[in-house]
């Protein structure tokens, strides 16, 4: 079995933020940013990830025990914290660590990578933990995790600065709240056997990814005006979340027979980490000006 900390970090679940990250910094970088704003704000997200995961880790202790590891990165039963090879309050001295780590290289970066950096922080720690737990509520789970997704790429996008486009950013949140959907709908099983009221539990499978339809309409209609409106570099990422919007909403729906999404997490991981990787070398060629994009 992998060591308690990568079980407690859960790395490869960092990967469905790290796309909006890399996409932000690949579209907003430019041969005048500062390498080091680029490290740190690597770094501020690894940090970020961490403080996430172990305060689920913390907010989901007695529900992680049911698990059976179907559609996840882990079996959440072999969490340390379940398992008892992690305290509660080691958990929470290590989180404090990263809470703190996060916002200092977000300090260093800018005023604004570092409010940003605070909002998804405190969005991290509401979504997992009591009073408001927006994990076990309707909505509030889609919203949370899509609202920490746009910000983490406007976090992104604003270290270079370049392409902050209000109408790319308005198709890019629809497109996380839609990229959120089958996987609440995937635990949807587990969560209502464990009494959480997530949206898939409340709203049903078939509806909420039925829903997906409508938001991938409105992804579509904001997708052309971008690529009407913009340069070559946004004119290629329009074509991008359509396309990727509307064969992913396409592929959850008809993988759902009866209650049961049949959606094998690396639907998500591996485009998500291929496209990460490929937005990080894109941005990496214009911070050296091996890539111009003339505006
Ligand atoms: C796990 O949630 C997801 C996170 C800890 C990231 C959330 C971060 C935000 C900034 C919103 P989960 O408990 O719903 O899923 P799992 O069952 O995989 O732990
Ligand atoms: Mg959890």
């Amino acid at each position: 079995m992998k060591s308690k900390y990568i079980r407690l970090l859960r790395p490869i679940a960092w990967i469905t933020f790290l796309f909006p990250l890399s996409a932000g910094f690949g579209l907003g970088v430019t041969s005048k940013s500062n390498p080091f704003h680029v490290i740190f704000a690597f770094i501020a997200f690894i940090c970020w990830m961490s403080f996430c995961f172990v305060i689920n880790a913390i907010g989901d202790k007695e529900v992680d025990k049911f698990h059976d590891g179907r559609s996840k990165d882990m079996n959440l039963a072999h969490q340390p914290l379940v398992t008892g090879e992690i305290t509660e309050k080691e958990a929470l001295y290590i989180g404090m660590i990263f809470l703190f780590s996060s916002l200092l290289f977000a300090w260093l970066i800018s005023y604004f990578f570092f409010l940003l950096m605070l909002i998804v922080d405190v969005f991290g720690y509401v979504y997992s933990m009591p009073p408001m737990r927006f994990k076990t509520k309707p909505i509030g789970d889609i919203l949370c995790n899509a609202l920490s997704a746009e910000a983490i790429f406007i976090a992104g996008l604003s270290i270079g600065g370049a392409n902050m486009n209000p109408v790319m950013i308005l198709a890019t949140f629809i497109m996380a709240s839609i990229f959120y959907i089958p996987t609440v709908v995937t635990d949807h099983e587990f969560d209502k056997k464990v009494g959480l009221k997530t949206s898939a539990v409340f709203f049903g499978p078939k509806k909420i990814l039925q829903a997906m339809y409508l938001l991938t309409v409105v992804v579509v209609t904001i997708g052309i005006i971008l690529f009407l409106i913009s340069g070559i570099e946004l004119k290629i990422f329009a074509l991008l979340i359509i396309i990727y919007t509307i064969v992913f909403t396409l592929v959850s729906n008809i993988k759902l027979k009866e209650e049961r999404l049949y959606l094998h997490e690396n639907w998500i991981l591996v485009p998500f980490a291929l496209i990460s990787a490929t937005f990080v070398i894109y941005g990496i060629l214009k911070l050296l000006g091996l890539i111009i994009i003339s505006s």
